[in-house]
Parts: structure tokens; C-alpha cells; sequence
């Protein structure tokens, strides 16, 4: 989602980013993470704590039914509490997915030594963050999670100063 509208000398974008219950359950790790997206100049659109219900968890990764690992991941991601951000920055869901690391967190660790995953994941479904992986998926899993959300409200009300190339 790139807010092509904005005057600003870059291109905002929006994603999706959540610390997954593995990470929400240790203080200092969420604060870590907190702080790691404030120091990587994302702009916190929105943010909220939320617990899913096993049919949100379902919902969410329905992509994954039938996956070897489906039934893990589901009942992991509706086993405690989330904390979830919408983050917006020029590249943000590219630079979220960097900070990130990969899915796996074996190879995170052998490949990406400094990423969040590479450092708090705990095992490949267990992997500390999520991050959109596309414009399209930033739109829905946006959606999904703040249903109450509309970009344009946000940008007229809340950054009015973006509108006028501040
Ligand atoms: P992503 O989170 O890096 O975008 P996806 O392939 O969309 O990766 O997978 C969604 C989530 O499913 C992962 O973040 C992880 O929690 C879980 N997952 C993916 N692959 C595996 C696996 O091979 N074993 C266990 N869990 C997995």
C-alpha cells in the first residue's frame, strides 16, 4: 500500500507487523522490538494487543491448511497474546521483512545473524514476527486486523502536515 497521494519527499508505505505470543510473553523482548522499529524510523500508524480465538488464527493462515505445520502455527498464534502494528515508511514492507529475517529460524541464524528472528526466535513456528509480504497482503492483513482502519481518515485527520509536503 503506497500512499501516492503524499507530498512528502518519499513515498510512505504501509504494512503490517506483529510480535507474535512467544515474544509478548517476555517484557523485554517486546520492548526490544519496540524500540528496534522507533530506531528503524517507522512511522506507528496504529498499534493494539489482541488475543485470537483459534477461528481468527484459522482464518488468518488459511492459506497454510493442510501444511505439516498448520495446526501448530494455529493454535501457537491463538495461545496468548499479539501485539500489532500498522508501520508506514518509504519500502516498509521490504525493510520489515529485512529487520525480520527468514521464516526459518535455523537458517535465520546461519544466514542472517543480527535479525529479529535470527536472535528471539524460539523455533520455525515460534518465530517471534510477522511481516506482509506484498502490497496486497499489507491491504488485507491491514484490514484484518483493524478493521476500523481507512488510510484516507488517517492521512486527513491524524497527518494533515504530509498533505501539505511538510
Ligand atoms: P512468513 O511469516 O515469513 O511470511 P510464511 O511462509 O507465510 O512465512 O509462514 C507463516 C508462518 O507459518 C511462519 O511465520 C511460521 O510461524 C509458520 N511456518 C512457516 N513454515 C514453517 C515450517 O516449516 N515449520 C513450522 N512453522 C512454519
Amino acid at each position: 500500500m503506497v500512499l501516492t497521494t503524499l507530498r512528502c519527499a518519499k513515498a510512505l508505505q504501509l504494512t503490517l507487523a506483529v510480535i507474535k505470543p512467544d515474544a509478548v510473553a517476555h517484557p523485554l523482548i517486546l520492548e526490544a522490538l519496540h524500540q528496534k522499529i522507533l530506531k528503524n524510523k517507522f512511522i506507528i500508524v496504529r498499534s493494539k494487543d489482541l488475543i485470537w480465538r483459534r477461528q481468527d488464527s484459522e482464518r488468518f493462515y488459511a492459506e497454510h491448511k493442510g501444511r505439516f505445520f498448520y495446526q501448530r502455527l494455529v493454535e501457537f498464534m491463538s495461545s496468548g497474546p499479539m501485539r500489532a502494528y500498522i508501520l508506514a515508511r518509504e519500502n516498509a514492507i521490504s525493510q520489515w521483512r529485512e529487520l525480520m529475517g527468514p521464516t526459518k529460524v535455523f537458517r535465520a541464524r546461519y544466514i542472517a545473524p543480527g535479525t529479529i528472528r535470527a536472535l528471539y526466535g524460539l523455533t520455525d513456528t515460534r518465530n517471534t514476527t510477522h511481516g506482509s509480504d506484498s502490497v496486497e497482503s499489507a491491504q488485507r492483513e491491514i484490514a484484518f486486523f483493524f478493521p476500523e482502519f481507512s488510510v484516507e481518515e488517517w492521512m486527513e485527520q491524524t497527518e494533515p502536515s504530509f498533505r501539505k509536503g511538510h
